[in-house]
């Protein structure tokens, strides 16, 4: 369960957020397969709970009122199609499986796709569920129970959400045969929400009886599901991950935690020489790795201080760095712009969902971020495809917040977080020759639209980064988008 079943070559997954099925379709062929994206985790796929008494927030898709596949997101002919586009072009499609809970409201009770739930009866007639099939008697998870009571934790209610019995028979069945018919369609994976409020010998139970991965897609014989479980564990829980971990991936909320303190200035680059299990992170396969996730990006879950698109400075640093090093797979997020952290994606007055659109300089508008589009990042995942599985070597720092490394002969990456320049002749380890810097420009013909990098037979290059330039990284490697 901890292998992403990527096509050749690929690396990377994004989160886009609340994006429709058709709009996601569209952009596996347009930008995410043509720039080697490896995956996309969807929102929720499950029809939820409309919430109109909060103006249609983001977080109503965490309400699952069935499992039938219709959301603002498109229906299940939508989905299987997008799945289905995006696999033709080397895209593997991750769904956030929402199976620890049903609805949190008796306010409203009308989902998606028109089915209704009675949430003071336990009633959801469209899986169907009933009383039974819920922990009972109702408790409610309170803040001090996260370091007390591993099984209020996994018993009680999240925000009052009512909390299924994945103890029992039918309900295995019903969250299996939900899972199953989304890997008929063809998807890869799932991430598991809120797995820390589920027995993991629950969960193993429903692993072990998910299907393989559908080879009319393109998958091998055999391939398990890749799984990524969130579990937020920054120490002190009477929960830890490393009770999941034996049983798929877990989300690592450290590694972005640790990364923003640092690029916010918190804590000095030199530090990370020894980046990964030495910081107390999850184990290189095991981790899904990013910087902010949709949770809190907003001050939500795990929390703010993470970075985010609103620092973007500091925000193309970090996600520079993670994709730069080899530690775990990451995962990018792709946002809808907010100020307000409940409100829901751009929509009209019917609280239909406004697609992105795309500018002519291939960035996203109608409030759509997009920080997939931005080069900085885009370019760094075609780094992280070049330099595939070589290792990190020649770790350069100046003590402080300039530092610089190679991964294998392939790639090369140097960061300034000092307020002062960086200017030295560095180890690239790449081949002599001339490369274009692909964080401030890209390769255009035989000239580079920004820096030129020359590395000499002994594959040192003079390096400049300005303490006031557009970005802290500079960035060079082996192969089309870079080499001239
Ligand atoms: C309110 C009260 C409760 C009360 C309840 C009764 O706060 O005390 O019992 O009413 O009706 C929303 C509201 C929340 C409301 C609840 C039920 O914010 O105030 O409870 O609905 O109506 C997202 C949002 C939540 C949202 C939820 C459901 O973040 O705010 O709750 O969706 O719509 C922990 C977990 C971790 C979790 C994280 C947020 O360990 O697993 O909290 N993260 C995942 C998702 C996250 C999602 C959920 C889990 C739930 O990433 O996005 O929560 O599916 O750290
Ligand atoms: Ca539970």
């Amino acid at each position: 369960y901890k292998n992403p079943h990527y096509a050749a070559g690929r690396t990377t997954m994004v989160h886009l957020f609340e994006w429709k099925w058709d709009d996601i379709a569209a952009e596996c062929e347009r930008f995410l397969g043509p720039r080697g994206f490896g995956g996309i985790q969807v929102s929720p796929v499950s029809e939820n709970l409309v919430l109109w008494d909060f103006q249609r927030p983001w977080w109503e898709r965490y309400q699952p009122i069935s499992y039938r596949l219709i959301t603002r997101s498109g229906n299940e002919q939508q989905f299987a199609s997008m799945v289905r586009r995006c696999n033709n072009v080397g895209v593997r499609i991750y769904v956030d499986a929402v199976i620890n809970h049903m609805t949190g409201t008796w306010r409203e009770n009308t989902g998606t796709g028109g089915s209704t739930a009675n949430y003071g009866q336990w009633h959801y007639p469209s899986v169907p569920y009933g009383r039974d099939d819920f922990n009972y008697p109702e408790c409610v998870i309170s803040g001090s129970d996260y370091f007390c009571c591993a099984d209020r934790v996994r018993n009680c209610q999240l925000n009052g959400l009512k909390d299924l019995y994945q103890g029992s028979e039918y309900v295995r069945t019903q969250i299996v045969n939900f899972m199953n018919h989304l890997i008929s369609l063809g998807v890869a994976g799932f991430r598991i929400d809120a797995a820390k409020h589920m027995w993991p010998g629950d969960l193993r139970v429903i692993y072990d009886r998910l299907h393989n991965l559908n080879t009319a897609h393109g998958f091998p014989s055999g391939a398990r599901p890749y799984i990524y479980q969130e579990v937020i564990d920054l120490g002190g829980e009477a929960i830890s991950r490393n009770e999941y971990t034996p049983l798929a991936a877990v989300t690592e909320f450290k590694y972005g935690m640790e990364l923003s303190r640092a690029f916010n200035g918190n804590n000095l680059l030199r530090w990370f020489y020894n980046w990964g299990t030495a910081w107390g992170l999850l184990a290189s396969g095991d981790a899904l790795n990013f910087i902010d996730n949709h949770d809190n990006q907003r001050g939500h879950g795990a929390g703010g201080d993470v970075l985010t698109y609103k620092q973007p400075k500091q925000y193309k640093g970090a996600i520079a760095f993670m994709l730069a090093h080899p530690h775990g797979w990451p995962q990018l997020m792709s946002s809808f712009a907010f100020t307000n952290t409940e409100a829901g994606p751009p929509m009209d007055s019917n609280g239909n969902t406004i697609s992105p659109s795309i500018n002519s300089d291939s960035s996203c508008g109608n409030g759509w971020v997009c920080e997939h589009r931005w080069r900085q990042i885009f370019s760094m995942v075609a780094f992280r495809n070049r330099v595939g599985n070589t290792a990190l070597t020649n770790w350069w720092d100046n003590n402080s917040n300039q530092i610089s490394f190679c991964r294998g002969n392939q790639g090369f990456v140097a960061f300034n977080n000092d307020y002062w320049d960086l200017n030295q002749t560095l180890q690239t380890c790449l081949p002599a020759g001339s490369y274009c810097d692909v964080i401030s420009g890209w390769k255009s013909g035989n000239s580079c639209t920004g820096k030129r990098i020359t590395v000499g037979s002994d594959g040192r290059a003079n390096i400049v980064l300005g303490a006031n330039e557009y970005d802290m990284v500079l960035a060079i490697h082996t192969g089309t988008e870079s080499r001239l």
